[in-house]
């Protein structure tokens, strides 16, 4: 257990001070909460967790095989579908069964590298899956790909919240295990330090009210811990199966269409996600995967020499593109539509049609571009990586809190307070204040009017200092007597006409507004 070790793999500085207040506290608490803390320090050590939720079939797990770049998750049918699969870095590719009892089982791949869909276990025991693999992707990201969410399912809805939220140690009967010893988590202390960082929200077109609904059921599935801009993003899924004539302004372009409705939805279900991006899951996977072979490519272009007239008719639906006469066999365009579906075919045959002489390598690229997988990977970076550092500290420290408080021991609670007060009265632990503000003002817990609400997000979901201040590429001397007047007006609003909610929430951006002008004034200076 030394520190040592544990502290290379840190995210950042402020994951580090949390990990330091765990370690000085752990001698201080009692071996229940000191066992909890050691549950925390080992996940502020371990890459970020990001699960990717969203209603049954709205294209998860193709994602997931998307973003590792690996045809590894079950899509469409099979048990496993139904089951939480964590799939993080592992020196060897590994897949293991975990039972509620604790015991695990190795799990062969299927022939070309698949989890089986389909278990020969008492799938009623099995609590989730562990996919090691060794993926670069992986080095700082742990994916969590779920059950849907909405489901009718409810075995399989009960079996997400477990894991991330509310996992109990059941015995093979479903009863609870009694707690046998102190250094034993019970399922207080187990709650709150489960459950995922940061979410990966997927949705598909039709916007469905209870979209938002399903969002805060995850966020409860979370520990508790609100999901919100700072650490969820949702994805447009399925764009290729939107029909651009149903979407205003979209000029019969199917891109323009996605990015439209995108952004409508955006607007519903911010400031819950910091963005919505439109993408084509089961396109990004074949070319991502290896699923888009050269084979395909052959096929693809003998299609492309097809008659005019004949090619419109057959994209007319998936069953005229299957059953038309043509020297394709059925087989193969059967297997082009499960990787490609129409939207992806009729793209491929454009480009062999522009270029003949396109290589299977540069139309699968082509095909990936076509996909917006990059914007999703970029949003990813920008949103959860480049932050991963104050989002692990900030569940952490919910979590330090909230295993506090479960004591139940009102002298631990106080300890763990005044220590985490003075972690948050030092400068550096300013950031964690601002994404608890935010958190706050977003998820609704405490009310702001909407302009001074945009505010609060605007400052603490941006890291650049000219995007915090809604003032990007303006000179250095503008943008500091900006952020000195903000900071003024933010500490008169918090000592007179704000209600004590607000006014914490108003000190914090006082503050943070105070640092961006001093951090100005010394780039001025020097
Ligand atoms: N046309 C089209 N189909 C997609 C896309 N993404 C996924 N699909 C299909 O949608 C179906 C469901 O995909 P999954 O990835 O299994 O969805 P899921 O959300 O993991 O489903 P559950 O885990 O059962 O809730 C599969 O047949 C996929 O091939 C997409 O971008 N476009
Ligand atoms: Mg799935």
């Amino acid at each position: 257990m030394s520190s040592a070790t544990e502290q290379q793999h840190l995210a950042g500085p402020l994951s580090a001070s949390v990990a330091n207040l765990c370690q000085r506290l752990q001698p201080q608490v009692s071996a229940r909460t000191a066992a909890g803390f050691r549950e925390v320090l080992r996940r502020l050590s371990a890459p970020l967790q990001v699960a990717v939720a969203g209603r049954i079939k709205s294209g998860k797990s193709t994602l997931v095989n998307a973003l590792i770049g690996r045809r590894i998750a079950p899509t469409d049918v099979g048990e496993c579908t139904r089951l939480v699969t964590r799939f993080q870095y592992g020196t060897v590719d590994r897949v293991e069964l975990v039972f509620f009892d604790g015991t695990k089982q190795v799990l062969p791949f299927e022939v070309g590298g698949m989890i089986p869909a389909d278990l020969e276990v008492d799938f009623d025991k099995v609590s989730h899956l562990e996919a090691y693999l060794t993926n670069a992707v992986l080095r700082d990201l742990t994916v969590i790909d779920t059950p849907g969410l909405g489901s009718l399912d409810l075995a399989s809805v009960k079996r997400t919240e477990l894991l991330l939220g509310a996992a109990k140690h059941r015995k093979e009967d479903g009863e609870e295990v009694e707690d046998d010893g102190d250094d034993e988590l019970d399922d207080t202390s187990r709650n709150a330090v489960a459950g995922a960082e940061a979410v990966l929200y997927v949705v598909t077109q039709g916007v469905r009210a209870d979209d938002q609904q399903a969002l805060a059921a995850f966020t409860a599935a979370t520990a508790s811990r609100e999901a919100g801009p700072v650490n969820a993003i949702a994805v447009l899924n399925k764009a290729d199966t939107i029909t651009p004539e149903s979407v205003t302004g979209s000029d019969g372009d199917v891109w323009k269409a996605a990015t439209l409705l995108a952004e409508k939805q955006a607007a519903t279900l911010k400031p819950r996600v910091a963005d919505v991006i439109p993408v084509i899951g089961l396109i990004a996977e074949s070319a991502e995967s290896g699923g888009f072979t050269s084979a395909d490519a052959d096929a693809l272009r003998l299609l492309a020499r097809l008659d005019d007239a004949v090619w419109e008719t057959m994209l007319i639906s998936a069953d005229i593109f299957t059953s038309w006469e043509c020297d394709v066999p059925t087989g193969t365009r059967v297997r082009l539509l499960e990787k490609l579906d129409l939207f992806g075919i009729r793209h491929a045959v454009d480009a062999l049609r522009a270029d003949p002489d396109l290589t299977a390598g540069a139309l699968r690229r082509s095909l990936l571009d076509a996909s917006g997988l990059a914007g999703v990977r970029s949003r990813l970076d920008a949103v959860f990586r480049a932050r991963a550092d104050g989002i692990k500290a900030a569940a952490a420290l919910a979590s330090v809190t909230a295993l506090a408080h479960a004591s139940g021991d009102p002298g631990e609670r106080q300890r763990v307070h005044d220590a985490i007060e003075v972690l948050l009265a030092k400068p550096e632990a300013h950031q964690l204040r601002l994404l608890e503000a935010l958190t706050l003002v977003t998820s609704g817990a405490v009310d702001m009017p909407d302009d001074l609400g945009e505010e609060v997000l605007r400052v603490g979901s941006n890291a650049d200092v000219g995007e915090q201040l809604g003032m990007k590429g303006r000179p250095h001397n503008e943008l500091a007597a900006y952020a000195l007047e903000r900071a003024g007006w933010w500490r008169s609003f918090a000592s007179f006409g704000a209600t004590p909610a607000q006014s914490r929430v108003a000190h914090v951006v006082h503050r943070a507004y105070f640092l961006i002008w001093q951090q100005l004034k010394a780039q001025t200076a020097s």
